[in-house]
């Protein structure tokens, strides 16, 4: 949990117009006790520190949950597949839980600003023939590595849609170096695409701060270390909000040291 502290300003103000007097009058001691009280108590409410809190909460889909499809998976790419994930089909992902939980969704406060992109980057993985993840988030600034642990050559193609985020096109060879792209435009799921394998795509949000979270196959979400105020949150489905700039459901959340709570309702357009 990161500490938001106070400027120090209040305790000098104090401290310069009350100087701690020394004598031995009545008066003088009792003047004496009141202002270090004051300092003290001053002193105590600078080092509590405004305590940032995690916003929690859950995204459903209201609706019936789509029907999930077959992905024709080439030889080479089934055999990779069944290696990363045995015993399962390769589907396409809409991620909606039994209960409901939407997966996939980028949950965003809005108008904050915030702290420098982590230098750690932000990796997606080619792992039988699927980026993963699939739906993801980075910091803004922060660099994306995209991997190739499959024994196939794939291209990754990126196609933003903002301007000033440029289009890349470059081969991979199998368990070849990490391929590194450096956005500099916040922009909501950046796609990223394979020529070679039609069914694969990733989509990468930008986001011009750290207070994001892409919600779980479940639905939950944690945006963590949010600093105390009251803030606009928003809940974006990539597949459901496909209007202009993908723009989700928002509402007002209250965030204190505890933390805050949004759950979301998302309708299938
Ligand atoms: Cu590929």
């Amino acid at each position: 949990m990161k500490l938001f502290t106070k400027s120090l300003r209040a305790v000098d103000l104090v401290l310069v117009s009350r100087p701690l007097e020394y004598g031995n009058s009545q008066k003088t001691k009792r003047e004496h006790m009141k202002n270090w009280l004051i300092a003290v108590a001053v002193m105590a409410a600078v080092a509590s520190p405004l305590k940032a809190g995690d916003v929690t909460g859950k995204v459903s889909l209201e609706g019936d949950r789509p029907a999930e499809l077959n992905l024709p998976l080439d030889p080479s790419c089934g055999a990779a597949f069944k290696k990363f994930n045995p015993g399962k089909k390769p589907k396409t992902r809409f991620y909606v839980s039994e209960k409901g939980g939407l997966g996939d969704v980028l949950v965003v406060i809005n108008g904050i600003k915030g702290g420098k992109a982590p230098t750690k980057p932000h990796v997606i993985d080619q792992r039988g023939c699927e980026y993963l993840p699939y739906v993801s988030a980075a910091q803004l600034g922060q660099v994306i590595h995209v991997l190739n642990s499959d024994p196939a050559l794939h291209n990754v193609h990126t196609q933003p849609r903002e301007a000033g985020n440029a289009e890349k096109n470059l081969a991979q060879l199998p368990n070849g170096p990490a391929i590194k792209f450096d956005y500099q435009k916040a922009e909501r799921f950046l796609k990223f695409k394979c020529d070679v394998h039609p069914w694969m795509y990733a989509y990468v949000s930008l986001v011009p701060h750290q207070y994001f979270a892409i919600t779980k196959a479940d639905g939950s979400f944690s945006v963590k270390d949010v600093p105390p105020g009251e803030y606009e949150i928003e809940a974006v489905h990539r597949k459901v909000h496909t209007g202009a700039n993908y723009k989700g459901v928002k509402q007002k959340v209250k965030v204190s040291a505890a933390g805050g709570k949004a759950d979301f309702t998302i309708k299938l357009q």
